[in-house]
């Protein structure tokens, strides 16, 4: 078992990644924090709370964090995710009242109130909270068992050539993360784009009949389109829940160590993630970092389709 925090801004795919949290097994989904990223922190966090009703999951906590990068303004992705950030579903009205106190303060009470070396820490949004986290409390690095987060890539990016929207909307906060001394997984585009929701995969998502496997496919029928629209993708990358299914099964997703780092500095790289793969692949000791590489694409798609049909 998995105890994780999920600090996402959905968005589909964070959406996606919060079904297979709750519905897997293996995980034990502690709390859902939320950052202004893809919208605006009122609608992300809106739709985490909906996302969790659907997946019935009214129980684990939800608490907002920060509205805005840490020295930039806020640029959300409404061109992928639309004006409500879950555009395509009919979301209800969630019942489910946020929990109170900002997410970074929950962030650490609840790692600093768990043994040592037991919580993963799951960014699937820009990297505002944990960094601020990390600095309001620099003990947590070594109480948290690791990072798994999604976004970069170290062969090219999707907001500019080389960087991602998750770090290119807060780079300083990807800068403070990544070079914390603890153990970081980049979960990247080199990885996510592997993860299509093809046609047959969405088919069968349709086939399990509930009212949570409609949400994913109504969410996957929008992606689809936006994605054709804004980056010409025939099947959409389902970036966010990969970081989950590397939790469950690091079987799933193969890595290479190296050094990592994020350009802070350029106009023309900022948001960057430069991994260092020269060489031989650095010792756990010598290097904290790594990148996600290949994807098994049928285990990962039997994670959420499994998921999916275990919410019922
Ligand atoms: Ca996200």
């Amino acid at each position: 078992m998995t105890s994780i925090i999920l600090d996402c801004d959905p968005g589909h795919d964070d959406a996606m990644a919060i079904l297979l949290a709750v519905g897997n097994p293996n995980i034990d989904l502690l709390g859902v924090t939320t950052v202004g990223g893809n919208q605006s922190l009122e609608k992300v966090t809106y739709n985490a709370r909906a996302t969790l009703e659907i997946a019935h999951a009214t129980n684990i906590p939800v608490h907002a964090g920060c509205d805005r990068p840490m020295v930039r303004p806020l640029k959300v992705a409404a061109a992928v995710h639309g004006e409500t950030g879950l555009d395509g579903a009919n979301i209800p009205v969630p019942t489910k009242p946020l929990d109170k106190g900002h997410a970074v303060n929950w962030i650490i009470d609840t790692i600093m109130s768990h043994e040592p070396g037991t919580i993963t820490l799951v960014p699937t949004g820009p990297l505002t909270n944990i960094a601020m986290a990390v600095r309001l409390e620099p003990r947590i690095v070594s109480r948290v068992k690791e990072v798994v987060l999604m976004g970069g890539g170290y062969h090219s990016g999707n907001c500019s050539a080389v960087a991602e929207f998750n770090i290119k909307t807060d780079p300083e906060a990807a800068h403070v993360v990544i070079n914390e001394n603890w153990r970081v997984t980049m979960v990247g585009l080199d990885l996510t784009h592997q993860a299509l929701c093809t046609l047959e995969i969405q088919k069968k998502i349709n086939s399990i009949g509930t009212p949570v496997s409609k949400f994913a496919c109504d969410l996957m029928d929008y992606f689809r389109k936006a994605y054709k629209n804004n980056q010409d993708f025939v099947d959409p990358p389902v970036h966010d829940p990969c970081t989950v299914a590397y939790l469950i099964d690091k079987s799933v997703i193969s890595t290479r160590r190296c050094p990592l780092d994020v350009e802070i500095n350029s106009d023309l790289t900022l948001g960057m993630t430069v991994a260092d793969l020269r060489g031989t692949e650095p010792s756990e000791e010598e290097c904290h970092t790594q990148v996600a590489t290949k994807l098994d694409f049928d285990k990962f798609w039997n994670l959420i389709i499994d998921a999916i049909k275990r919410i019922g």
